[in-house]
């Protein structure tokens, strides 16, 4: 048969070619880290939490064993954990098809969230860190544009989609739980492999909230809940996902629903699983649209397509999960190496380079805990000055705009990154480590 590609999908790929977006990529990825054993001191969350109620996450003064070695702009990344779902929306020539798989994709995000009841570190103002993969051929990157409120611009593009939006967190421990709510909206367009009328189309959703959950028994984890509406604003499709919170006992734990609309309401798919583990999808037919949601265990993560006979089939299956310090997963794994072709690289301000999480991640959490307070130091000591000198912050990769489609606020790429990065150009980096 004949294999369509759109030009649309071809130009975005000459580009990330162009701007040598993969080079310093060429090493494989890590599959641990050199620490073989997670050996923080196990202390109970709740009794250094109890005092705390009321501060958000820039303000809880935590020990650093209760940090993971990842920055919050790294974990940002691992929402593209599951990109080849967006891969597989861009080949569907139905678009109701295409809202399924984006709607699911955002759900995939929170199996990363599983067994990670940890304190990111605080992106410190100005701080990048990027990450581009050749076999998915993509490139990410983000920076923190805003300490007070603390806001993590993002931006990934690939040759069929791209995927950007603020990670704007309004946070607090309310004596209970420690709540997180998403106040950014997050984009995705599609570029169809299919384009005949329409070359790329703009999708956008609030993400749902995360709650830690257990901390006064003893037993955190990580609950995701509540109701999210994906919009594709080129076709008026959308999808209505919920979120179900975690009871007091565990049934219906880690479930998510959802239901895929046309422009005219009629119902055309139901999708549903469970966030730790896999997502499944079903047609409406004239037999009903109702979804069982008994775990069906699968023995490998093929997931063969669609089906449009009205049964139910899978749409993404969670990777399993590595036995590593931190409880990273496989892919959070890698964001922190530092492979000997990236090095010349990367940006001075990009996470990888932060000495306190560097310690961290090898085992040194006194020195981790000294850089942390070195590094916060300086970076009240700069904004003393700019203060001192009446200058206003400027991110440096971003700029804040009224987005074309939705008319709201967001935080668009100035394109700069990659080129300068590609001609080692980045003498004009602040120094903030
Ligand atoms: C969930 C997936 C989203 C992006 C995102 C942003 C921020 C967080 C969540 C994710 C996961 C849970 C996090 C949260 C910020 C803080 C919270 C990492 C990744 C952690 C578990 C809370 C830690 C506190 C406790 C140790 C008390 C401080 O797309």
């Amino acid at each position: 048969s004949l294999i369509v590609i759109s030009s649309p999908q071809v130009e975005k790929k000459n580009q990330l070619l162009k701007e040598g977006s993969f080079v310093g990529y060429e090493d494989p990825v890590r599959t641990k880290l050199a620490l073989d054993e997670d050996n923080r001191p196990k202390i109970g969350l709740w009794s250094v939490l109890k005092s705390m109620v009321g501060q958000d996450l820039t303000k809880l003064t935590l020990p650093v064993s209760f940090n993971e070695p990842t920055s919050l702009l790294q974990r940002v990344s691992e929402d593209i954990e599951y990109s080849h779902i967006l891969d597989q929306a861009a080949t569907f020539e139905d678009s109701s098809l295409r809202m399924l798989y984006v709607a699911a994709f955002t759900a995939s995000m929170y199996a990363s969230t599983t067994n990670r009841v940890s304190k990111p570190f605080n992106p410190l103002l100005g701080e990048t860190f990027e990450y581009a993969r050749t076999d998915g051929q993509y490139r990410f990157f983000t920076e923190q544009v805003s300490h007070h409120p603390p806001i993590s611009a993002t931006w990934t593009e690939s040759p069929k989609w791209d995927f950007y939006g603020e990670c704007n967190v309004d946070s607090s421990f309310n004596g209970r739980t420690f709540a997180v709510q998403h106040l950014g909206l997050w984009y995705i367009t599609i570029r169809p492999d299919h384009n005949i009328s329409v070359p790329e189309e703009t999708y956008s959703w609030k993400k749902p909230n995360n709650t830690v959950i257990g901390i006064l028994m003893g037993k955190p984890q990580v609950d995701n809940s509540g109701d999210v509406k994906v919009t594709n604003h080129t076709t008026g499709d959308y999808c209505m996902l919920h979120y179900k919170a975690h009871g007091w006992t565990s049934a219906g734990a880690y479930e998510v629903r959802g239901e895929v609309f046309n422009k005219d309401d009629k119902k055309l798919w139901v999708l549903g699983g469970h966030w730790n583990d896999s997502i499944y999808g079903k047609k409406v037919t004239a037999r009903g649209g109702e979804l069982t949601l008994d775990r069906i265990k699968t023995a490998n993560s093929a997931t063969g397509g669609p089906k449009l006979d009205g049964s139910k089939f899978l749409i993404w299956k969670a990777n399993e999960r590595p036995s590593v310090p931190f409880n990273l997963t496989s892919f959070a794994l890698t964001l922190n190496a530092l492979p000997p072709h990236l090095i010349p690289y990367l940006a001075p301000t990009d996470s990888r380079l932060r000495p306190d999480q560097r310690a961290m991640e090898n085992g040194e959490y006194d020195k981790a805990a000294a850089e942390k307070h070195r590094v916060e130091v300086k970076q009240r000591a700069a904004k003393k000055e700019r203060e001192q000198k009446g200058e206003e912050y400027r991110p440096k990769w971003f700029v804040q705009e009224e987005h074309p489609v939705t008319k709201s606020l967001y935080w668009k790429f100035n394109g700069e990154y990659w080129n300068k990065r590609k001609n080692h150009d980045f003498k004009d980096c602040a120094d903030i480590f």
